[in-house]
């Protein structure tokens, strides 16, 4: 399999994130990518490469464009306000819900910060949209050896993770939907019908809304209960696409402490839609915070079981692409992600 990893993904490195009142040190953090580059480097499975440069363009077919002027100016933005602004990360504290308008564009850069955001645990930072754009660029690439049939199955390596940030706005630690812009580029390359399949912990928001309304794009989100996990206001049972997209969302939402048994069934019942769907390809929005040890969420997977699920998502059969998401014990991150991939190429031969 090959891995395209980001080689500039330390420079998005937060340094803290609003919780309960308090700026508390960021849980996504540079360590945990390179702790799954050293894993793939004692287990290799394939060609490690860097990814190239994406254009614009294709980040325009998943992302609007006002976000993204907005997102590759924002630090510089944040510094005119003030120099000293250079040393601190810049968090958003207002949002327009209900009954504001968000057609209008603030001047304001917090009011801004704002409108293209969903919460205060995600601080953009200097490097933020140099780090995400080569995200971006890892997961495009991926996508296009696969899509090219040069590769069967493909690894976007890269952080900050994406599957929460939607077409205009960032939030959940997201800033650029990697999944999102790896099943596009299936689909571009000519695969008719693509299934999005995300196993983190975290129900995929950004990518549900992203292919809600589409038919082209099926999504399948395992996940804590948004009843009591984050994101909170997505992810429910009863989401079930709309328009064209009527009948191409699955949610299954799980309760804390869901162990492995439990969880396979729920990933049997997604295999079964992925089959049901006629997908031709497959991207995988792969976050390890099921994990037991995972300090920020509460299934209970244990290591071993990420074999059983890599060789499960094989057993579909499909051209696939892996794009990492979560994943916050970062002693464990790098076994544990590697066991999916190593678990899959076993599964597949
Ligand atoms: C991103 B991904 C923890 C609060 C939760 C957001 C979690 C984002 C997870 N103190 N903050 O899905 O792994
Ligand atoms: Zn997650």
């Amino acid at each position: 399999m090959l891995t395209v990893h980001n080689p500039v993904h330390h420079l998005h490195a937060g340094r803290h994130e609003m919780y309960r009142g308090r700026l508390v040190p960021c849980h996504e953090v540079p360590d945990r990518l390179d702790h799954v580059l050293a894993e793939l480097k004692r287990r290799p499975l394939g060609e490690l490469r860097e990814p190239g440069e994406v254009p614009m363009d294709v980040l325009r077919r998943i992302h609007s464009g006002r976000y993204l002027d907005f997102l590759s100016r924002a630090w510089d933005d944040w510094v005119a306000l003030d120099p000293a602004n250079a040393q601190v990360d810049a968090l958003p504290s207002v949002w327009p819900v209900r009954g504001f308008r968000a057609d209008v564009l603030p001047d304001n850069f917090a009011a801004r910060m704002g409108l293209f955001s969903f919460d205060a645990g995600t601080p953009l930072t200097a490097g933020t949209w140099q780090a995400a754009r080569a995200g971006a660029a890892c997961a495009v690439d991926a996508a296009q050896a696969v899509e090219g049939r040069t590769q069967r199955s493909a690894f976007a390596l890269t952080r900050p993770p994406g599957h929460h940030a939607g077409a205009d706005f960032f939030g959940g630690y997201c800033f650029l939907n990697n999944a999102a812009l790896a099943a596009q580029t299936l689909r571009d390359g000519g695969f008719e019908r693509v299934a999005v399949l995300d196993v983190d912990y975290h129900h995929g928001n950004g990518t549900q809304s992203i292919f809600y309304a589409r038919g082209d794009v099926l999504t399948v989100s395992l996940h804590g209960d948004p009843r009591t996990e984050y994101p909170f206001y997505l992810g429910h049972a009863d989401e079930r696409g709309s328009g064209d997209g009527e009948g191409a969302n699955l949610n299954l939402p799980l309760p804390r402490g869901t162990d492995f048994k439990r969880w396979r069934a729920a990933l049997d019942t997604a295999r079964e839609a992925l089959v049901r769907f006629g997908a031709q390809a497959l991207v995988v929005s792969l976050g390890v915070d099921t994990f037991e040890g995972d300090p920020i969420s509460s299934f209970a997977l244990g290591s071993a079981d990420y074999l059983q699920v890599g060789r499960d998502i094989a057993g579909l059969q499909l051209p696939t692409v892996f794009v990492f998401e979560g994943g916050y014990a970062v002693a464990e991150v790098g076994v544990n992600a590697v066991n999916v991939l190593e678990g899959f190429e076993k599964g597949a031969a």
